[in-house]
């Protein structure tokens, strides 16, 4: 009897281990998951993809760069955040939490085109 109620014990406890452990493992993928992929190509192309980001005052906000066709740069002076050259295919992750709300403008830091003046985006903070 003492021995099927250690071995239901053990079985309970797998049981609720391999739970947790998927659940776990399903929100680690969804925190993946919350990144906004900005895209890059000169501006007579498309320019920023997309050109308006949305994030929340206090919430992270995280964006994958990516340029499709020659090398570009993401500068964000309001935040400090400067990525340096993003290369064709290359992926650059940033995060940074918006402390004040407002919209601010992003610009290509890297001369790219003719039309590189006219490369930017806006990012608009809000409560
Ligand atoms: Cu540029």
């Amino acid at each position: 009897m003492r021995t099927e109620l250690i071995a239901a014990g053990l079985l309970l406890f797998a049981i609720v281990g391999t739970i947790l452990g998927m659940w776990h493992l399903e929100s680690s993928y969804r925190k993946h998951d919350r990144g906004v992929l900005l895209t890059a190509e000169v501006p007579t192309e498309r320019g920023w993809q997309p050109r308006i980001l949305h994030a929340r005052i206090g919430q992270a906000l995280r964006l994958r760069l990516t340029s499709k066709d020659v090398t570009h740069g993401f500068l964000l002076p309001e935040f400090g955040i400067n990525t340096g050259p993003i290369s064709p295919g290359e992926f650059t992750t940033i995060e940074f939490v918006p402390d004040r709300t407002g919209t601010f403008t992003f610009y290509c830091n890297v001369l790219c085109s003719p039309r590189h003046g006219s490369m930017n985006g806006r990012l608009v903070v809000d409560e």
